[in-house]
């Protein structure tokens, strides 16, 4: 019946049960607006606070410093001949970690410790990636030209897999990276 004219002037005054509907209706919305700043205050996962402008190439080299610096072998065990992707536990005291992404990887599998508060910085060797960590919940767009730095303690311990959740072209779907959390 759309053509039909409405039966009542429905822009007459309101009446009482629609004036209540939508005094329900702005709590809502002012309820759900106000999450917003008490998440990033009160939130245990908020987006990266520090975010630098970084060329890739440069990101590179400070990603090959610290596999350099920290590797302890790659994902196959071997020590010396580091072909796979190098498996990295941060040495006492360092803080600041790496990770790159890149088609289609994330380089290296880092080996963190259950407790101990580190600076993870992400970005991107070419286009957007993304990081989610399973089976956790935890998601975040890693951006070429930025690095967003990360503050993060692992509660857990165990295997973690990094999945890009940003499609990056025709190997997307094998983009798969591991963190690994010790006692
Ligand atoms: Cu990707």
């Amino acid at each position: 019946m759309s053509l039909a004219t409405p039966d009542k002037n429905w822009w007459q005054p309101l009446d009482k049960d629609e004036k209540m509907w939508l005094k329900v209706c702005l709590l809502v919305a002012l309820g759900l607006f106000l999450m917003m700043p008490l998440f990033h205050l009160y939130g245990k996962q908020n987006p990266p606070t520090r975010s630098y402008r970084v060329e890739p190439a440069q990101y590179k080299e400070l990603v090959d410093k610290f596999i350099e610096e920290n590797a302890v072998r790659d994902e196959d065990g071997d020590i010396v001949d580091m072909e796979g992707i190098p498996v990295v536990e941060p040495k006492e005291g360092v803080k600041d970690i790496y990770l790159l992404s890149q088609k289609w990887m994330f380089t290296p599998i880092l080996k963190l410790k259950k407790g101990v508060e580190y600076q993870l910085h992400m970005s991107s060797l070419d286009l957007n990636h993304g990081f989610s960590l399973q089976p956790k919940n935890i998601n975040f767009q890693i951006v070429p030209g930025y690095d967003q730095v990360l503050k993060i303690t692992p509660r857990d311990s165990g295997e973690f897999y990094i999945i890009c959740n940003e499609y990056c072209e025709i190997g997307h779907h094998t983009m798969i990276g591991k963190l690994i959390v010790t006692e």
